[in-house]
């Protein structure tokens, strides 16, 4: 997969180089490049924001800036990810949407954001356009909003994690459940004993003893996840809880 992320502070961007997209990036199963918005901008103070039409605080990025860059670095495979704290929430199935896709552009927005006729100038032009936000709170720019977009989508892609299973029981993953509490040794610690059934070597009963947690969790934490759930994905035992 290519990604490639526009931002006015390249610099934001540089905890990709770590961790596991930064591997991924080495290893070449992800083609990622970092690009400076300001090197579009054509006066000499590279300007790329300007008041808002209407009125009202703050600056919007400029539209012709935004269209030169893109023009450059969008190709026609490649999906435009906006991130806007307007946009519709990111979640664990937008990633695994994102992850099949050959090119994502991330623009990154600061201000109040980006004149609106660039994500309706490339959806005219027949591209694909996703505005999305990753949760209901503000942040100063797209940037940190990527990074978190870009990890959860690198991280499914085929190769990057050593051991694929690790993917299977997660949060938010088919179960529609929170993943279980986990332990590993020792097992005593501070006086606490980690569950006598985890250290029984009986799988069946390990297996229902971690479903039951993960209900019993998701009920507390996330009771909206119980009300999404299919009532054909909960078994007699389940039930009870
Ligand atoms: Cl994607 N951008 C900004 N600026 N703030 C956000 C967000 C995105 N998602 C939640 N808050």
């Amino acid at each position: 997969m290519r990604i490639d992320v526009v931002s006015i502070f390249p610099d934001y961007l540089a905890p990709l180089e770590l961790s596991l997209v930064g591997k991924a990036a080495q290893s070449g199963l992800l083609d990622l490049t970092v690009h400076d918005l300001r090197s579009w901008a054509t006066d000499r103070h590279r300007t790329v924001d300007d008041t808002p039409f209407g009125g009202g605080a703050g600056m919007v990025m400029r539209p012709d800036v935004w269209g030169a860059a893109l023009a450059d670095v969008l190709t026609p495979d490649a999906t435009l990810v906006v991130p806007t704290p307007s946009g519709e929430t990111f979640t664990q199935r937008v990633a695994e949407q994102l992850a099949l896709e050959p090119a994502l552009v991330f623009a990154c927005g600061r201000y109040e954001g980006i004149d609106a006729r660039v994500a309706e100038h490339h959806r005219a032009a027949g591209g694909t356009v996703r505005e999305l936000s990753i949760g209901d709170y503000v942040l100063n720019g797209g940037e940190v909003a990527s990074l978190v977009m870009i990890e959860a989508v690198a991280r499914l892609l085929p190769g990057v994690i050593g051991n694929p299973e690790s993917l299977v029981e997660e949060s938010h993953g088919e179960a529609g459940l929170l993943e279980y509490p986990v332990y590993t040794k020792p097992p005593s610690w501070q006086g606490l004993d980690v569950p006598e059934v985890l250290l029984s070597g009986h799988h069946a009963k390990i297996a229902r003893w971690r479903r039951n947690r993960a209900i019993e969790r998701t009920i507390a934490r996330r009771p909206d996840m119980i009300e999404a759930l299919d009532p054909s994905m909960l078994d007699k035992a389940d039930r009870a809880l």
